[in-house]
Protein backbone atom coordinates (compact mmCIF):
# COMPACT_ATOMS: atom_id res chain seq x y z
CA UNK A 1 0.00 0.00 0.00
CA UNK A 2 1.42 3.47 -1.11
CA UNK A 3 2.26 6.03 2.04
CA UNK A 4 -0.51 7.87 0.34
CA UNK A 5 -3.21 5.40 0.37
CA UNK A 6 -2.39 4.69 4.25
CA UNK A 7 -2.54 8.20 5.25
CA UNK A 8 -6.00 8.83 3.01
CA UNK A 9 -7.50 5.84 4.13
CA UNK A 10 -6.99 7.07 7.75
CA UNK A 11 -8.05 10.88 7.07
CA UNK A 12 -4.33 11.44 8.32
CA UNK A 13 -3.24 12.81 4.84
CA UNK A 14 -3.58 16.64 6.13
CA UNK A 15 -0.02 15.69 7.74
CA UNK A 16 2.01 16.53 4.66
CA UNK A 17 0.68 20.05 3.86
CA UNK A 18 3.22 21.15 6.64
CA UNK A 19 5.54 19.65 5.01
CA UNK A 20 4.92 20.72 1.64
CA UNK A 21 4.77 24.42 3.03
CA UNK A 22 8.12 24.33 4.64
CA UNK A 23 9.81 23.08 1.53
CA UNK A 24 10.69 19.70 -0.65
CA UNK A 25 13.85 19.10 2.22
CA UNK A 26 10.76 18.78 5.34
CA UNK A 27 8.64 17.16 2.89
CA UNK A 28 11.33 14.47 1.98
CA UNK A 29 12.01 13.71 5.55
CA UNK A 30 8.72 13.68 6.79
CA UNK A 31 7.91 11.18 4.07
CA UNK A 32 10.71 8.80 5.00
CA UNK A 33 9.66 9.14 8.53
CA UNK A 34 6.10 8.23 8.04
CA UNK A 35 7.52 5.14 5.56
CA UNK A 36 8.67 3.94 8.83
CA UNK A 37 5.15 3.94 10.83
CA UNK A 38 3.97 0.24 12.12
CA UNK A 39 0.51 0.87 10.75
CA UNK A 40 -1.15 -1.34 12.43
CA UNK A 41 0.09 -0.71 15.68
CA UNK A 42 -0.84 2.72 14.79
CA UNK A 43 -4.43 1.56 14.33
CA UNK A 44 -4.34 -0.07 17.68
CA UNK A 45 -3.34 2.96 19.10
CA UNK A 46 -5.91 4.95 17.53
CA UNK A 47 -8.69 2.26 18.49
CA UNK A 48 -7.17 2.82 22.25
CA UNK A 49 -7.46 6.97 22.56
CA UNK A 50 -11.61 5.82 21.13
CA UNK A 51 -11.82 2.98 23.90
CA UNK A 52 -9.71 5.17 26.55
CA UNK A 53 -7.40 3.51 29.23
CA UNK A 54 -9.47 0.25 30.72
CA UNK A 55 -11.14 1.09 34.02
CA UNK A 56 -11.48 -1.33 36.92
CA UNK A 57 -9.34 -4.59 37.99
CA UNK A 58 -11.74 -7.03 37.79
CA UNK A 59 -12.11 -10.17 40.65
CA UNK A 60 -8.64 -10.49 42.01
CA UNK A 61 -6.72 -12.20 44.55
CA UNK A 62 -3.41 -12.01 45.77
CA UNK A 63 -1.33 -14.39 44.31
CA UNK A 64 0.92 -17.74 45.75
CA UNK A 65 4.30 -16.15 46.32
CA UNK A 66 7.72 -18.52 46.73
CA UNK A 67 10.11 -17.73 50.08
CA UNK A 68 12.94 -15.65 49.11
CA UNK A 69 15.57 -16.30 48.36
CA UNK A 70 17.86 -17.34 51.10
CA UNK A 71 20.85 -18.88 50.05
CA UNK A 72 20.76 -22.46 52.28
CA UNK A 73 17.36 -22.24 53.36
CA UNK A 74 15.28 -25.75 53.38
CA UNK A 75 12.70 -25.25 51.07
CA UNK A 76 14.92 -23.21 48.16
CA UNK A 77 17.42 -26.30 48.29
CA UNK A 78 15.66 -27.53 44.73
CA UNK A 79 15.76 -24.53 43.02
CA UNK A 80 19.35 -22.57 44.44
CA UNK A 81 20.94 -26.15 42.92
CA UNK A 82 18.94 -25.94 39.47
CA UNK A 83 19.87 -22.14 39.62
CA UNK A 84 23.06 -22.95 39.50
CA UNK A 85 23.05 -25.83 37.59
CA UNK A 86 21.90 -23.73 34.78
CA UNK A 87 24.26 -20.62 35.33
CA UNK A 88 27.17 -23.51 34.89
CA UNK A 89 25.60 -24.91 32.02
CA UNK A 90 26.11 -21.54 30.18
CA UNK A 91 22.14 -21.63 30.00
CA UNK A 92 21.37 -18.28 31.23
CA UNK A 93 21.59 -14.58 29.80
CA UNK A 94 21.38 -11.26 31.91
CA UNK A 95 18.94 -8.25 30.74
CA UNK A 96 18.87 -5.15 32.21
CA UNK A 97 16.44 -1.82 30.43
CA UNK A 98 18.03 1.46 30.57
CA UNK A 99 16.00 3.08 27.97
CA UNK A 100 14.12 5.66 30.11
CA UNK A 101 15.54 9.41 31.06
CA UNK A 102 16.99 9.88 34.45
CA UNK A 103 14.78 13.54 34.36
CA UNK A 104 12.97 12.36 38.02
CA UNK A 105 16.47 12.11 39.16
CA UNK A 106 17.85 15.38 37.79
CA UNK A 107 20.89 13.94 36.26
CA UNK A 108 21.97 14.25 32.77
CA UNK A 109 22.93 10.77 30.97
CA UNK A 110 22.16 7.73 31.20
CA UNK A 111 20.60 6.54 34.61
CA UNK A 112 23.20 3.82 34.96
CA UNK A 113 26.22 6.45 34.70
CA UNK A 114 24.99 7.49 38.01
CA UNK A 115 27.60 7.65 40.33
CA UNK A 116 26.00 6.01 43.21
CA UNK A 117 28.76 4.80 45.28
CA UNK A 118 29.10 6.22 48.41
CA UNK A 119 32.95 5.38 48.78
CA UNK A 120 34.30 4.39 45.24
CA UNK A 121 31.92 6.39 43.42
CA UNK A 122 30.67 3.19 41.03
CA UNK A 123 28.42 4.02 38.96
CA UNK A 124 25.02 1.79 38.50
CA UNK A 125 26.47 0.24 35.60
CA UNK A 126 29.85 -0.63 36.91
CA UNK A 127 28.15 -2.34 40.23
CA UNK A 128 26.29 -4.12 37.81
CA UNK A 129 28.92 -4.85 35.79
CA UNK A 130 30.96 -5.95 38.72
CA UNK A 131 27.89 -8.55 39.71
CA UNK A 132 28.03 -9.90 36.83
CA UNK A 133 32.00 -10.44 36.08
CA UNK A 134 31.73 -12.14 39.42
CA UNK A 135 29.41 -14.48 38.45
CA UNK A 136 31.45 -15.69 35.54
CA UNK A 137 33.90 -16.29 37.19
CA UNK A 138 31.51 -18.69 39.96
CA UNK A 139 30.40 -20.52 37.02
CA UNK A 140 32.56 -20.27 34.43
CA UNK A 141 29.52 -19.04 32.19
CA UNK A 142 29.89 -16.75 29.12
CA UNK A 143 26.66 -14.98 31.06
CA UNK A 144 26.43 -12.05 28.06
CA UNK A 145 24.83 -9.29 29.25
CA UNK A 146 22.20 -7.25 27.41
CA UNK A 147 21.47 -3.78 27.67
CA UNK A 148 18.91 -1.92 26.60
CA UNK A 149 18.79 1.25 25.68
CA UNK A 150 16.45 4.47 24.41
CA UNK A 151 16.51 6.41 21.56
CA UNK A 152 17.76 9.54 23.90
CA UNK A 153 20.74 7.76 25.26
CA UNK A 154 22.03 5.10 23.40
CA UNK A 155 24.40 6.52 22.19
CA UNK A 156 26.03 7.51 25.23
CA UNK A 157 25.67 4.72 26.75
CA UNK A 158 27.55 2.51 23.84
CA UNK A 159 30.13 5.41 24.41
CA UNK A 160 30.09 5.57 28.27
CA UNK A 161 30.67 1.26 28.12
CA UNK A 162 33.47 1.93 25.47
CA UNK A 163 35.26 4.76 26.92
CA UNK A 164 35.58 2.18 30.66
CA UNK A 165 36.55 -0.89 28.32
CA UNK A 166 33.41 -2.58 29.13
CA UNK A 167 34.23 -3.19 32.77
CA UNK A 168 36.76 -5.98 31.31
CA UNK A 169 33.35 -8.28 30.70
CA UNK A 170 34.46 -7.45 26.71
CA UNK A 171 32.44 -5.72 23.89
CA UNK A 172 31.43 -9.49 22.65
CA UNK A 173 29.80 -10.30 25.21
CA UNK A 174 27.53 -6.74 26.20
CA UNK A 175 25.31 -6.55 23.65
CA UNK A 176 23.18 -2.93 23.27
CA UNK A 177 19.55 -3.68 21.72
CA UNK A 178 18.05 0.32 21.55
CA UNK A 179 14.00 0.27 22.48
CA UNK A 180 11.64 2.10 19.57
CA UNK A 181 9.61 4.98 19.28
CA UNK A 182 5.79 5.28 19.12
CA UNK A 183 4.30 8.47 17.27
CA UNK A 184 1.97 10.56 19.79
CA UNK A 185 -1.28 11.53 18.25
CA UNK A 186 -3.80 14.35 19.18
CA UNK A 187 -6.86 13.45 20.94
CA UNK A 188 -8.64 13.22 17.93
CA UNK A 189 -5.96 10.81 16.46
CA UNK A 190 -4.13 12.83 14.25
CA UNK A 191 -0.32 12.84 14.01
CA UNK A 192 1.89 15.36 15.85
CA UNK A 193 5.16 17.56 13.87
CA UNK A 194 7.89 18.03 16.67
CA UNK A 195 9.43 19.56 13.13
CA UNK A 196 8.12 19.76 9.81
CA UNK A 197 10.27 17.02 8.27
CA UNK A 198 9.53 14.83 11.59
CA UNK A 199 6.63 13.16 13.69
CA UNK A 200 6.56 13.46 17.47
CA UNK A 201 7.34 10.37 18.80
CA UNK A 202 8.14 9.02 22.40
CA UNK A 203 10.02 5.66 23.26
CA UNK A 204 7.58 2.87 23.31
CA UNK A 205 8.03 2.17 26.85
CA UNK A 206 9.84 -0.79 28.52
CA UNK A 207 7.50 -2.98 26.73
CA UNK A 208 9.98 -2.22 23.73
CA UNK A 209 12.39 -4.50 24.82
CA UNK A 210 10.77 -7.46 23.13
CA UNK A 211 10.87 -5.95 20.01
CA UNK A 212 14.10 -4.12 20.75
CA UNK A 213 16.13 -7.75 21.04
CA UNK A 214 14.28 -8.79 18.12
CA UNK A 215 15.29 -5.90 16.23
CA UNK A 216 18.92 -6.45 17.37
CA UNK A 217 18.98 -10.43 16.41
CA UNK A 218 19.84 -11.45 20.16
CA UNK A 219 17.22 -14.58 20.04
CA UNK A 220 19.05 -16.58 17.84
CA UNK A 221 22.42 -15.07 18.69
CA UNK A 222 21.44 -15.83 22.23
CA UNK A 223 20.16 -19.74 21.01
CA UNK A 224 23.10 -20.22 19.24
CA UNK A 225 24.94 -20.24 21.92
CA UNK A 226 23.20 -22.45 24.35
CA UNK A 227 21.05 -19.75 25.93
CA UNK A 228 17.00 -20.13 26.68
CA UNK A 229 16.88 -18.32 30.05
CA UNK A 230 17.09 -14.61 30.52
CA UNK A 231 17.21 -12.89 33.88
CA UNK A 232 15.97 -9.51 34.13
CA UNK A 233 16.04 -6.49 36.13
CA UNK A 234 15.57 -2.23 35.95
CA UNK A 235 18.99 -0.28 36.14
CA UNK A 236 18.19 1.79 38.80
CA UNK A 237 18.10 -0.97 41.80
CA UNK A 238 21.72 -1.44 42.97
CA UNK A 239 20.93 -4.08 45.38
CA UNK A 240 19.60 -6.59 42.55
CA UNK A 241 21.03 -9.88 42.84
CA UNK A 242 21.79 -10.76 38.81
CA UNK A 243 20.91 -13.64 37.66
CA UNK A 244 19.92 -14.69 41.08
CA UNK A 245 20.38 -18.70 41.20
CA UNK A 246 17.32 -19.41 43.87
CA UNK A 247 15.11 -17.16 41.59
CA UNK A 248 15.91 -18.93 38.21
CA UNK A 249 15.84 -22.15 39.57
CA UNK A 250 12.13 -22.06 41.00
CA UNK A 251 11.23 -20.15 37.78
CA UNK A 252 12.72 -23.45 35.67
CA UNK A 253 11.55 -25.99 38.48
CA UNK A 254 8.11 -24.65 37.64
CA UNK A 255 8.73 -24.62 33.96
CA UNK A 256 7.29 -21.04 33.80
CA UNK A 257 8.11 -18.86 30.97
CA UNK A 258 7.94 -15.82 33.10
CA UNK A 259 8.45 -14.99 36.75
CA UNK A 260 8.74 -12.25 38.67
CA UNK A 261 10.01 -10.94 41.95
CA UNK A 262 7.85 -9.06 44.78
CA UNK A 263 8.46 -7.14 48.00
CA UNK A 264 5.73 -7.09 50.84
CA UNK A 265 4.40 -4.07 50.40
CA UNK A 266 3.46 -2.30 53.05
CA UNK A 267 2.91 1.08 52.69
CA UNK A 268 -0.33 1.09 50.74
CA UNK A 269 0.34 4.01 48.23
CA UNK A 270 4.21 2.57 47.75
CA UNK A 271 4.99 3.19 43.85
CA UNK A 272 5.32 -0.26 42.62
CA UNK A 273 2.78 -2.27 41.12
CA UNK A 274 0.68 -5.05 42.31
CA UNK A 275 1.04 -8.76 41.13
CA UNK A 276 -2.66 -10.19 40.94
CA UNK A 277 -4.30 -13.23 40.32
CA UNK A 278 -6.62 -12.26 37.81
CA UNK A 279 -10.43 -13.23 37.10
CA UNK A 280 -9.23 -16.00 34.49
CA UNK A 281 -6.68 -17.41 36.60
CA UNK A 282 -3.65 -15.54 35.17
CA UNK A 283 -1.12 -13.19 36.94
CA UNK A 284 -1.24 -9.90 35.95
CA UNK A 285 0.14 -6.50 37.27
CA UNK A 286 -1.99 -3.72 37.68
CA UNK A 287 0.58 -0.29 37.68
CA UNK A 288 0.58 2.18 40.84
CA UNK A 289 -0.97 4.73 38.90
CA UNK A 290 -4.50 2.96 37.79
CA UNK A 291 -4.96 0.81 41.14
CA UNK A 292 -8.06 1.84 42.77
CA UNK A 293 -7.79 3.35 46.90
CA UNK A 294 -10.47 0.52 47.97
CA UNK A 295 -7.31 -2.07 46.60
CA UNK A 296 -4.79 -0.57 47.70
CA UNK A 297 -5.82 0.27 51.26
CA UNK A 298 -7.63 -2.87 51.91
CA UNK A 299 -6.30 -5.45 54.89
CA UNK A 300 -6.12 -8.40 57.02
CA UNK A 301 -7.72 -8.55 60.38
CA UNK A 302 -3.81 -9.00 61.48
CA UNK A 303 -3.42 -5.54 59.60
CA UNK A 304 -1.32 -6.17 56.80
CA UNK A 305 -2.01 -4.92 53.38
CA UNK A 306 -4.11 -7.36 51.65
CA UNK A 307 -3.10 -7.16 48.62
CA UNK A 308 0.41 -6.67 49.24
CA UNK A 309 2.74 -8.43 46.27
CA UNK A 310 4.96 -5.27 44.91
CA UNK A 311 6.45 -5.51 41.33
CA UNK A 312 9.92 -4.40 41.77
CA UNK A 313 10.58 -5.67 38.46
CA UNK A 314 12.68 -8.42 38.01
CA UNK A 315 11.98 -10.89 35.76
CA UNK A 316 12.92 -14.74 34.41
CA UNK A 317 11.96 -15.39 30.86
CA UNK A 318 12.26 -18.80 28.67
CA UNK A 319 13.79 -16.98 25.38
CA UNK A 320 11.28 -18.54 23.07
CA UNK A 321 9.20 -16.57 25.41
CA UNK A 322 10.33 -13.46 24.77
CA UNK A 323 10.67 -13.98 20.86
CA UNK A 324 6.84 -14.55 21.11
CA UNK A 325 6.29 -11.74 22.94
CA UNK A 326 7.50 -8.94 20.39
CA UNK A 327 4.93 -9.84 18.13
CA UNK A 328 2.53 -9.97 20.87
CA UNK A 329 -0.20 -7.11 20.86
CA UNK A 330 0.71 -6.01 24.78
CA UNK A 331 -1.63 -3.10 26.40
CA UNK A 332 -1.11 0.25 25.30
CA UNK A 333 -0.97 2.40 28.03
CA UNK A 334 -1.28 6.11 27.27
CA UNK A 335 -0.44 9.31 29.36
CA UNK A 336 -2.19 12.51 28.32
CA UNK A 337 0.21 15.38 28.33
CA UNK A 338 0.96 19.08 26.73
CA UNK A 339 3.19 18.52 24.13
CA UNK A 340 5.41 20.51 22.10
CA UNK A 341 4.44 20.38 18.35
CA UNK A 342 3.50 22.34 15.18
CA UNK A 343 0.10 23.39 15.30
CA UNK A 344 -1.62 25.37 12.19
CA UNK A 345 0.59 27.40 10.26
CA UNK A 346 2.79 28.54 13.20
CA UNK A 347 6.36 28.26 12.53
CA UNK A 348 7.57 27.12 16.13
CA UNK A 349 6.33 24.23 18.29
CA UNK A 350 3.92 25.09 20.75
CA UNK A 351 2.34 23.40 23.71
CA UNK A 352 -0.86 21.48 22.94
CA UNK A 353 -2.81 18.26 24.55
CA UNK A 354 -1.61 15.44 23.10
CA UNK A 355 -1.34 11.47 23.97
CA UNK A 356 1.89 9.29 24.53
CA UNK A 357 1.63 5.50 24.27
CA UNK A 358 3.71 2.96 26.07
CA UNK A 359 3.96 -0.50 26.32
CA UNK A 360 5.12 -2.16 29.87
CA UNK A 361 6.99 -5.35 29.99
CA UNK A 362 5.34 -6.88 32.58
CA UNK A 363 1.97 -6.71 30.66
CA UNK A 364 3.31 -10.09 29.59
CA UNK A 365 2.48 -11.78 32.54
CA UNK A 366 -1.22 -12.92 31.87
CA UNK A 367 0.21 -14.43 28.66
CA UNK A 368 2.66 -16.25 30.18
CA UNK A 369 2.06 -19.85 30.93
CA UNK A 370 2.97 -21.01 34.66
CA UNK A 371 3.82 -17.46 35.37
CA UNK A 372 5.65 -17.91 39.18
CA UNK A 373 5.81 -15.37 41.91
CA UNK A 374 8.88 -14.75 44.61
CA UNK A 375 9.00 -13.08 47.21
CA UNK A 376 12.23 -11.09 47.70
CA UNK A 377 13.47 -9.76 51.47
CA UNK A 378 13.10 -5.92 50.67
CA UNK A 379 16.25 -5.30 52.54
CA UNK A 380 18.67 -7.24 50.62
CA UNK A 381 17.23 -6.47 47.20
CA UNK A 382 15.52 -3.50 46.41
CA UNK A 383 16.74 0.21 47.03
CA UNK A 384 15.61 1.55 43.52
CA UNK A 385 16.98 5.31 42.72
CA UNK A 386 13.99 7.23 41.20
CA UNK A 387 14.22 10.62 42.81
CA UNK A 388 16.70 13.10 43.48
CA UNK A 389 15.05 13.25 46.90
CA UNK A 390 12.77 11.81 49.50
CA UNK A 391 11.59 8.13 48.68
CA UNK A 392 13.46 6.06 46.84
CA UNK A 393 16.09 8.61 46.29
CA UNK A 394 20.15 8.65 45.92
CA UNK A 395 20.25 8.84 49.71
CA UNK A 396 17.73 5.73 50.76
CA UNK A 397 19.27 3.79 48.10
CA UNK A 398 22.72 4.84 49.68
CA UNK A 399 21.62 3.84 52.74
CA UNK A 400 20.20 0.44 51.89
CA UNK A 401 23.17 -0.58 50.43
CA UNK A 402 25.76 0.55 53.52
CA UNK A 403 22.87 -1.40 55.75
CA UNK A 404 23.26 -4.09 53.74
CA UNK A 405 27.49 -4.06 53.60
CA UNK A 406 27.29 -3.88 57.50
CA UNK A 407 25.39 -6.73 57.63
CA UNK A 408 27.06 -9.09 55.28
CA UNK A 409 30.76 -7.89 56.95
CA UNK A 410 29.08 -8.79 60.58
CA UNK A 411 28.44 -12.11 59.68
CA UNK A 412 32.07 -12.62 57.33
CA UNK A 413 33.65 -11.14 60.80
CA UNK A 414 34.65 -8.36 59.22
CA UNK A 415 35.48 -5.51 61.53
CA UNK A 416 34.38 -1.63 59.95
CA UNK A 417 34.36 1.14 61.34
CA UNK A 418 31.73 2.28 63.52
CA UNK A 419 30.47 5.56 61.89
CA UNK A 420 30.29 6.28 57.95
CA UNK A 421 29.62 4.93 54.85
CA UNK A 422 30.83 1.70 53.45
CA UNK A 423 31.07 -0.65 50.07
CA UNK A 424 32.37 -3.44 48.96
CA UNK A 425 34.76 -2.89 46.15
CA UNK A 426 32.76 -3.54 42.67
CA UNK A 427 33.36 -6.85 41.29
CA UNK A 428 34.70 -8.73 43.91
CA UNK A 429 31.90 -10.59 45.52
CA UNK A 430 29.08 -11.95 44.17
CA UNK A 431 26.24 -12.16 47.63
CA UNK A 432 26.67 -12.06 51.41
CA UNK A 433 27.83 -16.25 50.83
CA UNK A 434 30.86 -14.99 48.67
CA UNK A 435 31.66 -12.13 50.79
CA UNK A 436 31.86 -14.92 54.15
CA UNK A 437 33.78 -17.57 52.02
CA UNK A 438 36.30 -14.45 50.66
CA UNK A 439 36.60 -12.91 53.90
CA UNK A 440 39.98 -14.41 55.57
CA UNK A 441 41.30 -12.72 52.12
CA UNK A 442 40.03 -9.56 52.22
CA UNK A 443 41.54 -6.36 54.07
CA UNK A 444 40.17 -2.69 54.19
CA UNK A 445 40.91 0.35 52.56
CA UNK A 446 39.89 3.98 52.76
CA UNK A 447 40.24 3.78 56.15
CA UNK A 448 38.43 1.07 56.63
CA UNK A 449 35.40 1.98 54.68
CA UNK A 450 35.90 -0.09 51.48
CA UNK A 451 36.35 -4.17 51.51
CA UNK A 452 38.36 -5.30 48.98
CA UNK A 453 40.52 -8.14 48.02
C1 LIG B 1 8.44 0.80 37.63
C2 LIG B 1 7.17 -0.02 37.44
C3 LIG B 1 6.52 -0.31 38.75
C4 LIG B 1 7.51 -0.94 39.71
C5 LIG B 1 8.79 -0.12 39.81
C6 LIG B 1 9.87 -0.88 40.57
C7 LIG B 1 6.47 0.80 35.27
C8 LIG B 1 5.45 1.48 34.46
N1 LIG B 1 6.28 0.71 36.57
O1 LIG B 1 8.02 2.07 38.05
O2 LIG B 1 5.41 -1.18 38.58
O3 LIG B 1 7.76 -2.21 39.27
O4 LIG B 1 9.33 0.21 38.54
O5 LIG B 1 11.03 -0.15 40.66
O6 LIG B 1 7.42 0.27 34.78
N2 LIG B 1 12.62 2.16 30.97
C9 LIG B 1 13.02 1.89 29.70
N3 LIG B 1 12.31 2.44 28.68
C10 LIG B 1 11.22 3.23 28.86
C11 LIG B 1 10.81 3.49 30.19
C12 LIG B 1 11.53 2.95 31.23
O7 LIG B 1 14.00 1.19 29.47
O8 LIG B 1 10.63 3.67 27.88
C13 LIG B 1 13.39 1.57 32.09
C14 LIG B 1 14.08 2.61 32.95
O9 LIG B 1 15.38 2.88 32.51
C15 LIG B 1 14.07 1.95 34.30
C16 LIG B 1 12.81 1.09 34.28
O10 LIG B 1 12.47 0.91 32.93
O11 LIG B 1 15.16 1.08 34.46
C17 LIG B 1 11.65 1.63 35.11
O12 LIG B 1 11.16 2.80 34.56
P1 LIG B 1 10.48 3.92 35.44
O13 LIG B 1 11.49 4.45 36.40
O14 LIG B 1 9.83 4.87 34.53
O15 LIG B 1 9.34 3.12 36.22
P2 LIG B 1 8.65 3.46 37.60
O16 LIG B 1 9.62 3.85 38.60
O17 LIG B 1 7.52 4.37 37.36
Amino acid sequence: MSLRTALEERGMDGVLSVARQAGPAAEAALKADLESVDWTMLDRQRRALEKGEPKGAGKIQPPEVKPASTSGAPENAAAEEAGWAALRKGRVAIATVAGGQASRLGFQGPKGAYPLGSVGGSSLFQMMAGQIARLRALTGAALPWIIQTGPGNHEETVEYFARRSFYGLGSRTVHFACQGTLPALTPEGQFLLASPGALFRNPDGHGGFYRALREAHLPEKLRAQGIDTVFYCQVDNPLVRMGDPIFLGHHLLEKARMSVKVVAKEDPHEKVGLIVRREDGRLGCIEYSDLPDELSEAREADGTLTYRAGNIALHAFDLRFLEEMAEAALPLHQARKDILALKGSSPEPVKQAGVKFETFVFDALPLADGAMVQLAERAEEFAPVKNASGNDSVATSREALNARTRRWAKEAGLALPEHGAVEIQSGLCYDKGDLIAQAPGLRLAAGGHLITG
